[in-house]
């Protein structure tokens, strides 16, 4: 009697092992499965809102700084904080990109410096991909943010503007 009560509680034991260790075998599939999810391919841009194309200029016209600013100033405070600028600075992209062909080609960016552009262009295409925008230096917050306070001003905006879109 004793012993067969001890065999079953080791039963018991053991299929409720046996059942935590299916359980956590599914927990690991279902990690090893979410994992096996492609990376977003290189060059594709992510989707941004708002629409830019309603913004973007008239082609051979310089995209105004003040509306560029607004769109990137998401909660309307007068200035764009790093977490505004990495939520929105791909709209600069798709606002540069003139010729709509998601891809900044050296005259879409004439104010930019040689060094900058060859810098940017990972693969040496001669063109920046949407990637590449978003991995270079010159979008990343900190370049726009000169005196590092950790918000960018409109005036710190247009020398930037100017800096990729010339004066
Ligand atoms: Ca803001
Ligand atoms: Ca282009
Ligand atoms: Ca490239």
């Amino acid at each position: 009697m004793c012993l067969l009560s001890l065999y079953d509680t080791g039963d018991a034991v053991m299929t409720y092992m046996r059942t935590m260790i299916v359980a956590l075998a599914a927990v690991a599939a279902g990690v090893s499965l979410a994992r096996a999810q492609p990376p977003p391919r290189p060059g594709t841009p992510p989707q941004i809102e708002p629409d830019t194309k309603s913004l973007r200029p008239p082609p051979g016209q310089r995209m105004a700084a003040a509306d560029v600013f607004e769109l990137l100033d998401v909660n309307g405070d007068g200035t764009v904080s790093a977490a505004e600028w990495r939520e929105r600075k791909m709209a600069l992209f798709y606002l540069l990109d003139a010729d709509n062909d998601i891809y900044l080609e050296r005259g879409e960016v004439p104010g930019m410096s040689e060094e900058v552009f060859v810098a940017a262009d990972l693969d040496h295409d001669g063109r920046l991909s949407g990637f590449e925008f978003n991995q270079a230096m010159f979008t990343q917050f900190e370049t726009a943010d000169r005196d590092r306070a950790g918000t960018v001003t409109f005036e710190q905006f247009e020398q930037y503007r100017k800096r990729i879109s010339g004066p």
